[in-house]
């Protein structure tokens, strides 16, 4: 497919995610009981790093489309990985990455333009003037093959030295375009995609410190000379020599009464038990103190594919199983009874299978029916997601109560959530095709 075309097809099945978004907010208030539903009820979404190598890793996806309502590309949107030689973009595994959250009705972070890392040797060769120039191409032709897409982009990444100075990092941007650079990547973004927040992300800026300060006083002199800026993204990746600050909410606020958003952008915590489910719940209680903290990011799904993996520093082990600090984010988050949880499904040896049939079809809907049998224990409640093809909409459901995450309708009993050893029940819903005719998709049943 030609670039044309492409953009084309990008922008096209960017309004219609948006008209399936809008379907699923109308529901999310009536349970929250996943990462993302919960963060949605306090007006905040929930994301996680996601790399486009693990896509076709079933429990991955699963947990991903279950939990997660934003997704952000670990490498794949990077300069190497977009455009490794001068002009010629490769969009591949960011396209999968978009597609796939796209069509689960999941926003995207865009993640990250101007880097001194993960650059292409190329770009360190250039001389000033064609190095503003290959800067500003970047930007467009990155930006511009996603646009109207991006919810946020990380336009400037980790520009500030560590330590007490304060200042710029050494770059090919900073030793030859000096300190302006990062004001013309801005105006250069604000140019290739209006739509999209524009955010100054950094780690170490996370309390109040001499880098967050000369990051702050950066952000005070763009928003006071007009210079676009949105939002400041802190990556918040935390262990013992880093602990999650004190001071946290404080830092974060300072920022917001500058008038830009903030982010949680790239939040890991090493550890384990207790002691990690604390400090995750202190991250989530700061955002949620801040109005202007907008959502929150973890930086991966499972710990066994972590940048930090030793540490064990995410929310699922890595057999996707909810560690101690994912019940602590839920219910900071004000969720409850999600998978694993303590009354919740998932607890103990019960089991239940769940298949699908149509019931019903006409020319603009059709109803659809699940069947859930438990196995060979009784079981005294179960869950079963159903993900809806893109553009289908529920407009009504019988014998179950619904939540929804994007295109992830997670159904719970109504008064049938009680079944003897390998007796079934049902439940239905009622689909507005929107044009589509395709089968939802019935995933694991998990009983209790
Ligand atoms: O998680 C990313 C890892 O897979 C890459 O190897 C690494 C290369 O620099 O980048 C990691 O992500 C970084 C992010 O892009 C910027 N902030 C720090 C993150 C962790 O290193």
């Amino acid at each position: 497919m030609n670039m044309m075309l492409r953009r084309l097809s990008r922008a096209a099945t960017a309004g219609l995610v948006a008209a399936a978004a809008l379907t699923a907010a109308a529901h999310s208030a009536e349970a929250a009981d996943t990462l993302g539903s919960a963060a949605a009820g306090q007006g905040r979404y929930f994301g996680t790093a996601v790399a486009a190598g693990h896509l076709g890793e079933a429990d991955y996806t699963a947990t991903l489309d279950r939990e997660f309502g934003s997704v952000t590309p670990e490498n794949e949107m990077k300069w190497d990985a977009t455009e490794p030689s001068r002009g010629t973009f490769t969009f591949a595994s960011a396209d999968r990455i978009v597609d796939h959250a796209q069509s689960r009705g999941m926003d995207v972070r865009g993640h990250t333009l101007v880097w001194h890392s993960q650059l292409p040797s190329w770009v360190g060769t250039l001389g000033a003037s064609d190095l503003r120039t290959a800067m500003k191409d970047h930007i467009s032709g990155l930006m511009g093959h996603y646009k109207g897409e991006i919810h946020s982009w990380d336009v400037v990444n980790e520009a500030f030295q560590d330590g007490g100075s304060g200042a710029r990092r050494s770059s090919p941007f900073q030793d030859k375009l000096g300190d302006g650079f990062i004001e013309e990547a801005f105006r250069a973004a604000r140019a290739a995609d209006p739509a999209a927040k524009l955010c100054y992300n950094d780690y170490n800026t996370d309390g109040v410190n001499a880098k967050s300060t000369a990051v702050y006083n950066m952000v005070k002199d763009f928003t006071s000379r007009g210079v676009p800026i949105d939002c400041v993204g802190f990556q918040s990746h935390f262990n013992s020599n880093s602990p999650v600050p004190s001071d946290y909410r404080q830092n974060l606020q300072r920022f917001a009464d500058l008038g830009v958003d903030v982010q949680i952008t790239e939040l890991d915590i090493e550890g384990s038990g207790s002691a990690q489910a604390a400090d995750y719940t202190k991250v989530v209680q700061a955002c949620l103190a801040v109005e202007r903290c907008t959502g929150m990011t973890v930086w991966g799904v499972t710990d066994k594919y972590s940048w930090r993996s030793g540490g064990t520093p995410l929310l699922f082990d890595g057999n996707y199983a909810e560690k101690p600090a994912y019940d602590a984010v839920l219910s900071a988050l004000g969720g409850s009874g999600g998978p694993g949880e303590p009354g919740g499904p998932g607890e103990g040896t019960a089991t239940c299978t769940a298949t699908y049939t149509r019931t019903a079809d006409w020319n603009g809907g059709y109803n659809g029916e699940v069947t859930v049998t438990a196995g060979s224990e009784p079981i005294g409640s179960w869950t079963a997601t159903v993900t809806l093809p893109a553009r289908q909409s529920v407009s009504a459901l019988w014998n179950g109560t619904a939540a929804f995450n994007g295109n992830v309708m997670t159904v719970r009993p109504s008064w049938n959530g009680a079944l003897a050893a390998g007796t079934s029940t049902t439940f239905g819903f009622t689909v507005t095709k929107n044009g589509s005719d395709a089968a939802p998709a019935v995933g694991a049943c998990t009983a209790s």
